[in-house]
């Protein structure tokens, strides 16, 4: 296992091109240093990361520690009750699943609370906007669909997702789309989920102090925890999202600061939750707010958003896309922003400062998140508009009387995301025989030699976006189809990846392909809830044929590469948990050495399950991957036609150039 060890020590001047590679956030970071505001990288330099925490060496589970055990010794010593480093670890892991699980969960739910509404007339400013969607979902999940009426399939619908959080017993709705034998392989571990309330509740029991002490029982709790977000919380809230906003198909977005326009009213969404963002959206086209912007002097409103409120939009309206995590105090420094508003998750408290500092309003929304500081206007999804209203109101009087300094880094770049499960559906088969059978062929021909999903977020304590685009640029060269949501997808943006012109960066099979459909080699599929359109990606792939009968035969990978969020960690265990070899970068809150990490690092993998692995360097964590695609292409006896493949003259003119 590499060194942990990833931060270098902060000297007195700081390099800012070794903090990041986007050229906006560089800018913004130099304007910051001459304007004396202080950002999350600052801090991350003079905050040296505790090196027991990092490695999940302690336990403050009871009051009659903490303790603290030795990483360079893990089994010299144990916890006052007697805890052994594997139950310190796997509980500290618990409980991070259970945190990001609750995370997704709790959003999805939120979305489910609003179809609920809508159904029942309760709310009319959303209304179905997808009932090809919706008819779909609910055959998925075995509703009748034939001669019903939209409102009692909807009905049923809402009743039967409603499981997904609070049933006791069985299991959730969504596990009839998984592949038979990897839900077979659940069944016999005992791991389905019964509903994500229980499972989370079970696994905050279970690591609470003098209860499992047993790190192989306790990774059974993670992983059903797991699944009930992967599977079920996250798989609703996409789901939901989709029918009630639009299924997402490619559209051409720009992305990064050059968005914000120094004329304009500019207003950013931050977060997570697609409701208060559509909202924002009708009040941004309110024709009375429009003339109220230009009586103050403005062109217009300009809307754009962050982090994944701003993925999800970005795939359903094209809305431009100022950045990723890591730059959205950078952001503010522009002094260009009006607003920033914001929901739940991803919001640093640093915000608050920042935003002062330009005298930008930043709005919290949300009853879950409040920010010291900052102004509360809250959101009620029965009159939405009177707090989207009010938020406009707010950066337009903010742009009447700005004082900052505006620089807005003159960067925009172009990609085209989107891809949902169904459109990549329609693209590969054509309108009236959708199908997945075109990718499964090209991998068994080995023009694509295996699929991998790069997701996640942006951390300090990494070059921001590089490992994101070093890792994509050598999967593609290798001829791995990218899919990609969350964070991760703008940085690939940023680099001109997500264009059909950037198939010139994949391998010849990838290419191929990409240049037959007219498709990026990385294709960004929306926010970081959506990555359960990767698992229906990957159970579509199964059922289709030819590539195996579960989710861990395929020739896929997954990797976060730069991630910061207990969010990440209970993503990363539903893959490995379905069945897939999931990378991370960064750090990783593990001892080497130890049982617990044996556990997870390849003895899941003998089970019948996924694995993780661990990497800071990109090139080696593509290495990682691929040889792992490799090995499943082997397994699956179809890594000869690969090489005939690659035999062609064509081939290898294209591999020497
Ligand atoms: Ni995902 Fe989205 Fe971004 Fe990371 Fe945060 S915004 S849910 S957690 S930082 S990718
Ligand atoms: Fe220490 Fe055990 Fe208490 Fe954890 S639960 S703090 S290991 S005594």
């Amino acid at each position: 296992m590499p060194e942990k060890k990833i931060v270098p020590k902060r000297k007195k001047e700081v390099n800012i091109r070794d903090l990041t590679t986007c050229e906006a956030t560089i800018q913004m970071l130099e304007k910051a240093k001459v304007d004396g505001v202080e950002t999350a990288w600052d801090r991350a330099g003079s905050m040296k990361a505790c090196p027991i925490g990092a490695d999940s060496a302690c336990c403050k589970h009871c009051a009659m520690g903490p303790c603290r055990l030795n990483a360079r010794d893990p089994y010299g010593k144990v916890g006052v009750c007697g805890a052994t480093i594997d139950t310190i670890q796997s509980r500290n892991f618990a409980r991070m699943v259970a945190a990001g699980g609750a995370a997704h969960t709790d959003h999805g739910m939120s979305m489910l609370d609003l179809f609920r509404e809508v159904v029942n007339g309760n709310i009319t400013d959303y209304k179905i906007k997808d009932p090809v969607k919706l008819e779909e979902v609910a055959r998925s999940i075995g509703i009748e669909t034939v001669d019903r009426s939209m409102e009692d399939i909807a009905k049923d619908l809402y009743e039967e997702l409603e499981r997904t959080y609070t049933q006791v017993e069985g299991e959730i709705p969504f596990a009839k789309r998984v592949p038979e034998k990897t839900l077979e392989t659940w069944r016999k571990a005992g791991i389905v989920p019964r509903g994500a309330m229980r499972e989370i509740m079970e696994l905050m029991h279970r690591s609470h102090m003098g209860v499992d002490q047993d790190y192989e029982n306790i990774v059974k709790q993670c992983s059903r925890t797991a699944l009930s977000d992967g599977w079920g919380g996250s798989m609703v809230a996409t789901e939901i999202s989709d029918i009630l906003f639009g299924t997402p198909s490619p559209v051409a977005i720009e992305v990064n600061m050059g968005v914000l326009k120094e004329d304009q009213v500019n207003i950013i969404v931050h977060g997570h939750e697609p409701n208060l963002f559509e909202s924002m959206i009708e009040s941004c086209n309110d024709p009375s707010l429009i003339q109220a912007a230009k009586d103050g002097g403005a062109k217009g409103i300009n809307l754009c958003g962050m982090c994944c409120s701003g993925a999800e939009v970005l795939v359903r309206h094209a809305i431009p896309h100022a950045g990723n995590f890591m730059s959205t105090e950078a952001v503010l420094v522009t002094g260009a922003v009006d607003a920033m508003c914001v929901d739940v998750q991803c919001i640093k408290q640093g915000l608050a400062s920042v935003a002062d500092c330009y005298k930008t309003p930043l709005i919290t929304t949300n009853p879950r998140c409040r920010i010291e500081g900052a102004t509360h206007i809250q959101f009620e999804e029965h009159e939405p508009k009177e707090c989207t209203d009010e938020v406009v109101i707010k950066a337009i009087s903010r742009f009447k009387n700005r004082t900052a300094t505006v620089e807005i880094p003159q960067r925009k770049d172009i990609g085209v995301h989107g891809f949902s499960y169904e459109y990549i559906n329609y693209m590969l088969g054509g309108s009236f025989r959708g199908s997945f059978t075109p990718l499964n062929d090209n991998i068994i021909n080995g023009r694509i030699r295996g699929v991998a999903g790069v997701v996640g977020c942006t951390n300090p304590r990494v070059k921001q976006d590089y490992v994101h685009v070093e890792l994509v640029k050598e999967l593609i060269k290798h001829d791995v189809l990218v899919l990609q949501t969350g964070c991760s997808q703008i940085a690939l943006a940023k680099a001109g990846l997500t264009t059909p012109e950037a198939a010139h960066l994949a391998g010849p099979g990838l290419r191929e392909v990409c240049e037959t459909v007219g498709m990026p080699p990385v294709l960004g599929i929306g926010s970081c809830v959506d990555n359960s359109r990767i698992l229906i990606a990957a159970s579509e792939m199964v059922k289709v044929g030819g590539l195996g009968n579960s989710i861990a035969d395929l020739p896929a990978v997954g990797a976060a590469p730069e991630w910061m969020s207990e969010k990440a960690i209970c993503i990363g265990q539903y893959f490995v948990a379905s069945g897939v070899f999931t990378v991370f970068g960064a750090t990783f809150p593990i001892v080497e050495d130890t049982k617990w990490h044996k556990l997870l690092f390849d003895g899941l993998e003998k089970q019948g399950f996924g694995k993780w692995g661990f990497a800071v360097d990109p090139h080696e964590m593509a290495k990682m991957m691929i040889a792992h695609i490799d090995k499943k292409r082997a397994e699956l006896g179809i890594d000869k036609a690969r090489e005939r493949v690659l035999m062609d003259m064509d081939s290898r003119r294209e591999m020497s150039a």
